[in-house]
């Protein structure tokens, strides 16, 4: 049986482009196997040899946009024309091809977070948003049951990109394939965390298509393959039955160690990892033996995915500082900040302690309230809480934050004006600047870029929030100069920085 064939029956209630919509487009997550797809049992349809399970990778994946265009297909991956004699385009135009009407072509943009051929499965995330973006483009109306069967037709894993969480991959018995695709688990699980850990960002010497075949065909060891997939995918679903996470990180790293041992075996040998894989899973087990339960899995190239919970998030940081942590399921108590360029234009969105770890680039603000005494003015300070995981017992502006990623920067700033002193004002943005520090005592890097916001008020009393504030005071704006000079191990870092903004534009406030 054909790819068209599966195409067409699937697509039998439907008429090809007639309801054409002008535009489709989707996002679909990256996944990474817990227990592996490798080997198939018919290479035209992508049909595996056993099931497999999966964990979608959150905000990293592929978003892509479709429209009929031009007189010949065009390409662009994340802003760059793809050449028509590239494998990629090749490969994209050949599937392409499944569905396109007669005379038309297509202009297809691609914008991914995940680095292709790498080894982070960014072909699933591809083919799951492509079938997803045609889907809407035509208006198929299709359930995810049928287009995980078209998304596997482009590449195997990308059936388990239709999903959020875990995700099984029936292996199916049929021939055409009907009964192979991906089914979600029911199981959430907030605490999860993944760690991807690029150990090399070049593109694999051999394709994982390329290296399954290989192992199928040459390998020894393969023979073994089916029995151990068939106990650890029971075990994995144990796991997430009972919450089990060493289970759960047991059974996924010795299943990626198999599947890379199997290769070994293959002649020649598929040999993905290089040293720094080695010193990475060394580490590792190192955590492991001072009681930090983390482990890896590893897919066809030198990369690692950690594994890990909430709770041993910060330590497993601290290891592997250049660690990018994603998140499988919606923590609502997870603080995320938003990641920026240097122009303070969004281009993620980071854990909050993670980002302070890393010192990565991010939006902050700095609030500032004032009130008029004579001819003077004064600011409202705020000692910070001795609890603070910075900055502790330091004086301050009246209060600071981070909005979250989307959120607007006044509102996120009179909201937390009101949490942190117990009251608020409207404020006015005075102005930004970018600021980066290290505070060595708790291995932590501020690198933000600070929006000053101001706003008058002269309350006696402050109800304010002990959690945050041990104490506050009104101060000359004079005075608090002169005293930054003399004493400025009192005060934050930040605050001179803040005061001499607010100095330069007071004239435009009063
Ligand atoms: C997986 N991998 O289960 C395994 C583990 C990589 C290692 O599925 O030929 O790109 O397109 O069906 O899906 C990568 O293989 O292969 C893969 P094709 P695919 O995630």
């Amino acid at each position: 049986m054909q790819k068209i064939d599966v195409v067409k029956h699937i697509l039998r209630h439907t008429s090809l482009g007639s309801f054409f919509c002008g535009e489709g487009s989707a996002f679909a997550p990256s996944n990474v196997a817990l227990c592996k797809y490798w080997g198939k049992r018919d290479l035209e349809l992508n049909l595996p040899v056993t099931s497999s399970l999966s964990i979608s990778l959150g905000n990293k994946g592929t978003f892509t946009k479709i429209k009929h265009e031009g007189t010949t297909d065009n390409y662009i991956v994340n802003g760059v024309v793809i050449g028509q004699e590239a494998q990629f385009a090749k490969r994209l135009k050949e599937f392409m091809d499944l569905f396109r009407p007669h005379g038309v072509h297509y202009l297809v943009e691609i914008d991914t977070n995940v680095p292709i051929a790498a080894g982070f499965a960014s072909s699933a995330c591809g083919f799951a948003s492509l079938v997803q973006a045609l889907n809407k483009l035509y208006d198929w109306r299709l359930d995810k049951k049928d287009l995980s069967i078209l998304a596997r037709l482009g590449s195997g894993s990308a059936c388990r990109s239709l999903f959020e969480g875990f995700v099984e991959w029936q292996r199916g018995d049929n021939g055409d394939g009907m009964d192979s695709y991906g089914i979600k688990l029911e199981c959430v699980w907030p605490e999860l965390r993944i760690g991807m850990l690029m150990v090399s960002a070049e593109e694999k010497a051999i394709s994982s298509r390329r290296a399954m075949q290989l192992t199928v065909e040459t390998s020894p060891l393969y023979a073994a393959w089916p029995d151990q997939v068939a106990a650890d995918l029971s075990n994995i679903r144990l796991a997430l039955t009972r919450k089990d996470f060493n289970l759960l990180g047991e059974i996924a790293e010795s299943n990626a160690i198999s599947m890379h041992t199997t290769m070994w075996a293959a002649k020649p040998p598929i040999v993905y990892s290089l040293p720094e894989t080695f010193a990475a899973i060394a580490k590792v087990q190192e955590l492991r033996l001072a009681g930090i339960p983390v482990f890896f899995t590893q897919d066809a190239g030198p990369n690692l995915q950690l594994l890990f919970l909430v709770e041993h998030e910060e330590h497993v940081l601290r290891v592997f500082p250049e660690l990018e942590v994603v998140l499988p399921f919606p923590d609502s108590n997870a603080v995320r900040l938003t990641l920026v360029d240097e122009h303070d234009v969004m281009v993620g969105s980071c854990e909050k302690l993670a980002a302070h770890i890393q010192g990565r680039l991010h939006r902050a603000f700095s609030v500032v309230i004032l009130r008029k005494r004579d001819n003077n003015i004064e600011i409202l300070l705020q000692q910070r809480s001795a609890l603070k995981y910075h900055s502790a017992n330091l004086w301050s502006n009246t209060c600071c934050g981070h909005p979250k990623p989307g959120e607007d920067i006044v509102a996120a700033a009179e909201e937390r004006l009101r949490e942190e002193m117990g009251f608020s004002v409207p404020l006015t943005e005075l102005g930004k600047f970018h600021y980066q520090a290290k505070f060595p005592d708790v291995d932590l890097i501020e690198n933000e870029i600070d929006h000053v916001l101001v706003g008058f008020s002269d309350l006696a009393a402050l109800p304010f929030n002990v959690a945050e504030v041990q104490d506050y005071r009104w101060v000359d704006i004079l005075e608090l100069q002169k005293d930054l000079q003399c004493r400025p191990g009192q005060y934050t870092f930040w605050l001179s920085s803040v005061i001499e903004l607010v100095q330069l534009k007071i004239s435009n406030v009063f």
